[in-house]
């Protein structure tokens, strides 16, 4: 592989397309190794362009066979064949019909990106440029077609064929063993969204009445024999479909909705038309081997796929820049389905958990990007937490701001103005404005500016008035090619919670009653005036998380356990235990670095007690309460001169603490809630099962043999794996013989199952003891392991590295040396996610200074590799940039 230095793409150069396809028929016949693909694309010169042009054609690692234009076949030098394209220098002036041939090797397609294989069975993924990897097509997807494809393939090799849009016409090849299926999608779509499967498959199937009385035939297909645990799938799916009507009005199109799982997936899953295509993760489950997350995640991820559908599909990207504008709104989608599906307050905290683990540390690093990206070198490193995370919370904060009835009424004017169209973040934005009739040109910024704002709040009472002064200033810190910033419009939704513990009404001195109590922040500095505020009122700031911001507010130790124990928002009185827990963190961090001994803070502990009793709260809730801010997130927020060492010990300090003070109520807690019935995935049972699953661990974590063996024996006595899973992860945490015989017994219990497999892997590498280096060093060779498959590297080395903080931050610097050696072994084979491994070092600045150096060395070693791919060579550069 020769590096690939290749220069930025920039958001400013685009230009519409020279030439557009009307329609695409694609003849596919699938072979292990020679598969032949015809295409036939009608095109047209494109009206809106500059005049006549060369017809340029993206193409990856494929050759012509032949080329064909109106039926006459091209001389080879009346084209140019390079290793990224076909070019046709002088075309016909008007529309013509261009044939061309080529035959790929799906059994050598290790990126998994275009035509594959997986466990025998034939797949593609075209986002974001996949299919010019099957043939030469305009890959851009503001080139929109109308697609009719036939697939054909040995009978026995592959009895099912699936494509996008409905099934037209199927049969046999006379006199060969071989069959065929024509597929036709009606709706115009960017190759990004082309599919097809072919492969031996058993499917789930079910049938959908839309809201206007059409039938939908459903399908989840996996893998023949695992077809029992695509059941809970198919019901996420059918309540997605329903949900998008009531919410947002969203009808399902189609005759047909398939979806097919596979075991070798570079992300999630994939929401082409008609025809989405899973990774295994997010489709297989029953009770023995999925956990109540993983339902969770795949009924949102079932979701989130099926709402492209209108916010993806229907309405598509102009050009990559415009990823958020597909990506950002459907995350919003999904989360808003969850939340009705399940607790609200429960999703917006497990929400706020991911996007501060993952965005606000991308936003923190030499990764930083805007919302919308404006130049990048390897579109596929901008699926991102920035991208889909902080893109959901811009979404969020539309709909804050203007209110849900005219956030609808905005919705709804982009689905009508767009459909069929490639859209861009300013239309998108623009139908808000109209449909609201407001300006909301500053509030573009979010989609341009990197960077996590942080609010400096100031309060000052004045008893005499009856008046609370919020001063609040807002900073955006630097962020690569961005030193300064401009003030953004910040929705601050504010709770003022008065001296008896209930909310008070909040009203602006000379400006009357605050609209849906939201604070409208455009300044860098502010003042707000509250009038009618006695003394001892607290402020509840950002409640509900109303903007993706920092608050550094003066709130005492006592304001926060007030907020923790009346706070209305339960975002917030969750929040106010965190904000608690993390100044105590914090402190004893500094305090371990200096050598002394850790502060017990009985207040603290107080304060999650009088949680723990309230029993108006829901376990699912209480579980968040208690579960304290991880390692990630306290080297978040100290920022500088990071030490992971400290912070482990100090995280491990509060847990035992609250082990031993809180002994009593956890115990008769874990027995209360001990499940009656059989398991069922649905929220309330999961939630119980999360609180005394967290119960366990903080009886566990003052290492009391007794807590041991109560681990051990839920471990064995287990009849679902959310708690049986759970058992092992507070055992792997202290090193017993219960630890290595039960890691043991998982495995041979579970070992024809990759999926649980994973979970063995991943548990592993997240141990936080020195002893786990060589432990994964052995896992990678273990016959179950795989540089081939991404869900294994992701569990083993993904999971070492971004989620065990003392191990791969070890001062030896082995930890890196694992990872990087890992990157090396693994770019040859799938660069896309080798890339994303790399990512793990996007914190390395600060760090303190001897892991700094040592994780600075390992991205040197990266970067002077040579033969590095686009995607590791962009991820490495910008990560020492
Ligand atoms: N659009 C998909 C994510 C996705 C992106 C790139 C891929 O290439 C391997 C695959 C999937 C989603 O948002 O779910
Ligand atoms: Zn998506």
């Amino acid at each position: 592989m020769r590096t690939e230095h290749a220069r930025p793409i920039r958001l400013s150069d685009y230009r519409p397309p020279d030439w557009l396809v009307d329609t695409v028929d694609l003849d596919i016949a699938l072979h292990p190794t020679r598969t032949r693909v015809r295409s036939r694309l009608r095109l047209r010169p494109n009206p809106q362009a500059a005049g006549p042009a060369a017809v340029v054609l993206d193409g990856d690692d494929i050759t012509p066979l032949s080329v064909r234009i109106d039926g006459v076949p091209m001389a080879d030098s009346a084209y140019l064949a390079t290793p990224d394209g076909l070019t046709i220098p002088q075309p016909p002036a008007g529309p013509f019909v261009l044939e061309i041939e080529t035959e790929i090797d799906p059994s050598a397609n290790t990126k998994l990106m275009g035509l594959y294989r997986s466990s025998g069975n034939y797949c593609t993924q075209c986002e974001a440029e996949g299919f010019r990897r099957i043939t030469f097509f305009p890959d851009r997807p503001d080139v929109m077609a109308v697609y009719t494809t036939r697939i054909e393939a040995d009978r026995d090799e592959a009895p099912v064929l699936l494509g996008n849009g409905n099934l037209i016409e199927q049969g046999d090849v006379p006199g060969t063993t071989r069959h065929f299926a024509v597929w036709h999608d009606p709706f115009p779509k960017p190759c990004y969204l082309f599919a097809l499967v072919g492969g031996r498959l058993g499917a789930r199937t079910a049938t959908f009445t839309t809201m206007s009385g059409r039938t939908v035939a459903l399908g989840v297909y996996v893998e023949s024999g695992k077809e029992e645990r695509a059941g809970y799938a198919l019901e996420a799916l059918e309540r997605s479909m329903r949900w998008d009507e009531q919410a947002f009005g969203r009808e399902y199109d189609l005759d047909v909705f398939n979806i097919v799982a596979v075991a070798d997936f570079n992300m999630g899953a994939m929401e082409n038309k008609g025809l989405n295509i899973f990774n295994d993760k997010y489709i297989l489950a029953s009770p023995e081997t999925a956990t109540d997350a993983d339902y969770a995640h795949i009924e949102a991820v079932i979701a989130h796929e099926y709402f492209h559908n209108w916010t993806g599909n229907r309405i598509t990207c102009r050009d990559w820049f415009q990823l958020c504008l597909k990506e950002g709104l459907t995350v919003f989608r999904d989360q808003e389905f969850s939340s009705d599906m399940r607790s609200r307050p429960v999703k917006r905290i497990a929400d706020v958990r991911v996007l501060r683990g993952h965005q606000f540390v991308e936003d923190a690093g030499p990764l930083a990007h805007p919302v919308r990206p404006d130049t990048y070198r390897e579109i596929n490193n901008f699926y991102t937490a920035t991208v889909y995370e902080k893109g959901a919370e811009v979404v969020r904060m539309l709909e804050t701001l203007l209110g849900r009835e005219r956030f609808r009424a905005g919705m709804d004017l982009y689905f009508t103005r767009h459909d069929g169209r490639a859209a861009t973040v300013e239309e998108f934005v623009a139908c808000f404005a109209e449909a609201a009739g407001t300006d909301l040109s500053q509030f573009m910024l979010w989609y341009a500016q990197a960077g996590t704002p942080e609010l400096a709040v100031t309060r000052r009472d004045d008893a005499q008035a009856g008046t609370l002064s919020l001063e609040i200033a807002q900073v955006l810190p630097p962020t690569p090619g961005q030193p300064s910033k401009l003030p953004m419009v910040i929705p601050l939704a504010l709770g003022l919670v008065g001296p008896d513990g209930d909310d008070l009404p909040i009203r602006r001195a000379g400006h009357g009653p605050v609209e849906r109590g939201v604070l409208v922040l455009t300044r860098a500095a502010e003042t707000f005036v509250l009038e009618g505020v006695p003394a001892g009122t607290v402020p509840s700031l950002n409640r509900g998380f109303s903007a993706p911001v920092k608050i550094n507010a003066d709130l005492t130790s006592d304001d926060l356990r007030f907020l923790a124990a009346h706070d209305s928002d339960p975002f917030n009185r969750w929040q106010a235990v965190q904000t608690l827990a993390s100044e105590l963190l914090i402190e004893n961090v500094a305090v371990i670095r200096a050598g002394g001994a850790v502060r017990h803070d009985g207040g603290f502990v107080h304060a999650l007690a009088a949680v723990l009793a309230d029993e108006r709260l829901a376990p699912a809730y209480v579980a968040q309460v208690l579960s304290i801010p991880s390692e990630g997130d306290i080297a978040r927020d100290i920022g500088r001169d990071v030490d992971p060492e400290a912070i482990y010990l100090a995280r491990q300090a509060l847990r035992r603490a609250l082990g031993n003070d809180l002994a009593p109520t956890l115990r008769i807690l874990y027995e209360r809630l001990r499940q009656d019935g059989p398991y069922s995935p649905d929220a309330a049972s999961a939630g119980r099962r999360a609180l005394r699953n967290v119960c366990l661990d903080l009886l566990a974590a003052p290492g009391h043999p007794a807590a041991i063996a109560l681990a051990a024996a839920q471990y064995s006595e287990a009849d679902n794996m959310t708690d049986r899973m759970a058992a092992l992860a507070t055992l792997a945490l202290h090193d017993t013989p219960e630890r290595e015989a039960a890691l043991a017994d998982f495995f041979e219990r579970f070992r024809a199952d990759p999926l649980v497999i994973d979970k063995w892997f991943a548990l592993q590498a997240m141990i936080p003891d020195p002893g786990t280096l060589d432990r994964v060093r052995g896992l990678a060779a273990h016959p179950a392991f795989s540089l081939a498959n991404p869900n294994r590297v992701r569990a083993l080395i993904g999971s070492f590295a971004q989620a065990n903080h003392t191990q791969f931050n070890r001062a030896d610097g082995e930890g890196y040396r694992l990872v990087v050696d890992t990157v090396l072994a693994l770019d040859g084979v799938n660069p896309q996610v080798a890339a994303r491994l790399a990512t793990a070092f996007r914190s390395w600045r600060a760090l303190e200074p001897t892991r700094r150096a040592a994780a600075r060395a390992g991205l040197e070693r990266l970067a002077g590799t040579a033969s590095l791919s686009r995607d590791v060579a962009d991820i490495v550069e910008r990560s020492l940039g």
